[in-house]
């Protein structure tokens, strides 16, 4: 471990954490104490079925725990971090559940991340290890893992790199040298793991959450999903994200000893499939999924009356396309309005249809405190549109090593900027109205604006940029950089822009939908403008150009 990487912590007040372990949210117990548990009281019950394999709650845990061994004999040591990438399979769970029982803290990246974000999780993390798939969705991880050592500073710790799949020259996850596994693995207080930020401001910013806060998260979720034995879950969205991991996700349907099913791809073409031969109760998607699924279905010849629960969230659902839930699917529908931060609100499953449709739910937990502020940080009336801000007992805070964004983002009193605007009914349930900061919410994957203005900076042909979000009938928001060319160089293409973006190695959601050449920023009389304001007179110019041609 080097001096600038310090390993991940996450520190509630003590009188706090007392008050959570007193109220029981906090029950002092590890994922491996859980998976045991299940693996104790249900062998034989089918944990997590995908193309290749139907692993029981027995065989999952013995596929965890040779795995720990493993990592344990490879010579990494508790508290290492470990940047895992890997796509929607059955191996991510004795992967992710065997780094938990050797301590290791895994670094959740998702399979759409390049060489520019691993690069910068691994740093960030002060990762010891990096672990892949071979292959994905047409990417050859080797290639991006050669990269990374390829350009590592030789006098940075060595980064081995795993590789589940053929290896090459690197590490085979299924040949490691095993050591037996010590008695203990984590402290329920430690950092369990490390969520990924889709936040507004440059970089990633990287989440930690304890064993404590984070099972208490879907433990309770299960419970208002109503999730028993006999549940079966869909991973339709990328399972490495914060929604589908725990909300209540493939975690809480592991809590509560269910089936977690896993779809390589969220389409209706993969998924109902699935749905008809597992028997599948429950699922989540993205608003944009969903309307996929909701003109699917009517046509389909696969039985989907299995199907209990949609949870839709990551972005905001129409109120009318949210109606069409129930007739068309038959099941209920649950609006899931959350963050990796922490704080999830969820419609009840028995919430009136009117509540279902129209609000984002209201929070998991008696002891999640909302506030409802205005610019100066006072309350605002019930009802009234105002800045969300939030503590609780599975909330951060704070970021791992960031006292920037760490000043940013939380009051001294410890609670979490959002960044979501919102409106807080009589009946205590969120309708969320927008957003305070510069991120583009494109079809639930959250893209920082400066971000991508910073890679397009680096263009020699580009003078300056500004990106912003624009509505769109499909993904909620798409992302559009207005560009003034470099005077005297060839004025560059918007396609070539795009090109050159993909080659630095970022993930495709991040590449601008659309570049729009411009030849200066109409600046205000006083000369000066901030980005923000930039970008809000940008999205109202492009909007007004736009409504003006229909
Ligand atoms: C989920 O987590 P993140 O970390 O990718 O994004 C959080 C942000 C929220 O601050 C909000 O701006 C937006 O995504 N969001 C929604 C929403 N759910 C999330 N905006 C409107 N309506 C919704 N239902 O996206 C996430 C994490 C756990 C559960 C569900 C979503």
């Amino acid at each position: 471990m080097t001096a600038s990487s310090p390993s991940p912590r996450q520190i509630w007040p003590e009188d706090f954490a007392a008050r959570y372990r007193a109220r029981g949210y906090w029950r002092g117990e590890t994922f491996s104490d859980f998976l045991r548990a299940r693996a104790a009281e249900l062998p034989d019950n089918l944990a997590v079925v995908d193309a290749a394999n139907r692993w029981t709650y027995a065989e999952l845990l013995r596929r965890a725990e040779s795995m720990a061994a493993g990592f344990l004999g490879l010579g990494l040591r508790r508290g290492d971090r470990v940047v895992v990438q890997l796509g929607n399979r059955a191996e991510f769970f004795s992967v992710v559940f065997g780094l938990f029982r050797a301590g290791l803290v895994p670094v959740f990246a998702l399979p759409a991340h390049r060489l520019t974000e691993i690069r910068h999780f691994v740093a960030k993390s002060g990762a010891a290890a990096y672990l892949a798939a071979d292959r994905g969705d047409g990417f050859d991880y080797r290639m991006l893992a050669r990269s990374l050592i390829l350009e590592r500073d030789t006098a940075a710790p060595p980064l081995r790199v795993l590789i589940l799949g053929e290896a090459e020259e690197f590490t085979p996850l299924h040949a490691l040298p095993m050591v037996p596994l010590p008695e203990e693995d984590a402290s329920p207080s430690d950092v369990a793991f490390v969520q990924i930020s889709g936040g507004s401001t440059g970089l990633s910013k990287l989440i930690p959450r304890t064993h404590d806060d984070y099972i208490y998260s879907f433990r309770a979720s299960a419970e208002i999903c109503a999730l028993s034995l006999r549940s079966v879950y869909l991973g339709a969205l990328p399972i490495a994200h914060n929604f589908p991991m725990s909300s209540p996700g493939t975690f809480g349907t592991l809590y509560a000893g269910g089936r977690v099913v896993l779809s390589p791809s969220p389409s209706p073409e993969a998924a109902f499939p699935l749905i008809e031969r597992e028997g599948v109760t429950i699922t989540g998607l993205v608003p944009p999924l969903a309307l996929l699924w909701l003109d699917a279905a009517p046509k389909t010849k696969h039985d989907l009356s299995s199907l209990q629960v949609l949870q839709v969230g990551g972005a905001k659902f129409t109120p009318e396309v949210a109606a069409r839930v129930r007739p068309v699917l038959r099941c209920t529908l649950q609006q899931v309005f959350g963050m990796a931060e922490g704080l999830v609100n969820y419609t009840r499953l028995d919430d009136a249809e009117e509540v279902i449709v129209n609000t984002q739910g209201r929070p998991i937990s008696p002891d999640d405190e909302v506030l409802v502020v205005d610019d100066s940080g006072e309350p605002v009336p019930e009802g009234e549109p105002g800045y969300l801000l939030t503590r609780g007992p599975y909330t951060i805070r704070a970021y791992h090593d960031d006292p920037g964004a760490n000043a940013r983002s939380f009051t001294a009193d410890g609670f979490y900027h959002t960044g979501d605007i919102v409106r807080r009914r009589a009946d205590g349930y969120l309708v969320v109205g927008g957003r305070a900061g510069d991120h583009i919410n494109r079809a639930g994957e959250k893209i920082s604006a400066e971000e991508i203005e910073d890679h397009l900076l680096a263009h020699p042909q580009v003078f300056d940029v500004a990106v912003v979000s624009i509505p769109d009938e499909y993904l909620g928001e798409r992302s559009c950089a207005f560009v003034i060319p470099r005077s005297g160089a060839e004025r560059p293409r918007p396609t070539a822009l795009k090109a050159w973006m993909r080659a630095r190695g970022i993930a495709e959601f991040k590449v601008p939908d659309q570049v729009v050449l411009v030849e200066r920023f109409d600046t205000t009389a006083a000369g000066k403008t901030s980005r923000k304001e930039l970008r809000a007179r940008l999205r109202a110019e492009f909007l007004a150009a736009q409504a003006a041609r229909a």
